[in-house]
């Protein structure tokens, strides 16, 4: 008992309390969507399935990310990397359906899967292998950057914007500059949690605890992976009317 309650307990330990309202939001809104799909015309069904799988993978992710932040209090690591390793992919595949019908090919939603699973791979490398130094956190957050900007470049000025635009269709147009500010202001949150990390900038630099690196990879979660689906389907909702 005295471990449930410490893990809900929002004053004694902010950070397992954020894991495990992670855990119930993202289970309920896989749920959400997954019921909505019944509700939607069939071209945008694929859309809100994978918006379900991307909550519902990272429910379970959370589930035991939650005992392990209980059990050996930060190492959450390898957990982490392998629920982002499956959803942010899966999101990537979000932007192709969306702009699918305006032409978007499978070469596109590759070279975004790739340029993803190359931020995550330098990311995790940098979060294993640092140990403290400042130089290692750095030099792997950079080259994850490339990743990032890659996606982000993507998104706003290259091929999924440019597809968008061509669609000629305005709720579609609108739906993904919405995503395209998720990934430019919700992405953004995880670089300022991987730089609390022993020996990251705002480690060393502000004195941020090494806890905060889940805490800000929490909130990030909650706010994309949920986010980004609930624009999935409202873009979905507006066009079927
Ligand atoms: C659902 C999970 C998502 C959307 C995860 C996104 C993760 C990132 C955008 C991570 C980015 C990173 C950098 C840009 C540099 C430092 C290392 C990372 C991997 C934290």
């Amino acid at each position: 008992m005295e471990f449930l309650l410490f893990a809900v307990d929002p004053g004694s330990d902010p950070v397992a309390f954020t894991f495990f309202i992670g855990c119930m939001a993202m289970a309920a809104a896989s749920v959400f969507f997954f019921v909505e799909r019944n509700s939607v015309s069939d071209k945008w069904k694929l859309s809100l399935l994978v918006s379900a799988l991307i909550t519902g993978i990272a429910a379970v992710h959370y589930l035991y990310m939650r005992d392990a932040w209980a059990a050996v209090e930060g190492n959450t690591t390898a957990l982490r990397y392998i629920d982002w390793t499956l959803t942010v992919p899966l999101m990537c595949v979000e932007f192709y359906l969306l702009t699918k019908a305006a032409g978007a090919t499978k070469g596109l939603m590759w070279k975004l899967i790739i340029a993803s699973a190359w931020m995550l791979v330098a990311g995790y490398i940098g979060e294993t292998t640092a140990n403290g130094d400042t130089g290692t956190s750095v030099m792997w957050g950079v080259l994850s950057t490339v990743g990032y900007v890659y996606v982000l470049y993507t998104a706003w000025m290259g091929e999924v914007a440019k597809l968008a635009e061509a669609s000629g269709d305005a709720v579609v147009q609108k739906g993904v500059r919405t995503l395209a500010w998720f990934v430019l202001v919700g992405w953004a949150i995880y670089p300022i949690g991987y730089m609390c990390m022993p020996g990251g900038w705002l480690n060393t630099g502000l004195g941020w605890e090494p806890s905060n690196v889940d805490l800000f990879y929490n909130i990030a979660d909650a706010v994309n992976k949920i986010g980004f689906g609930l624009v999935v389907y409202s873009i979905a909702v507006s066009s079927d009317k």
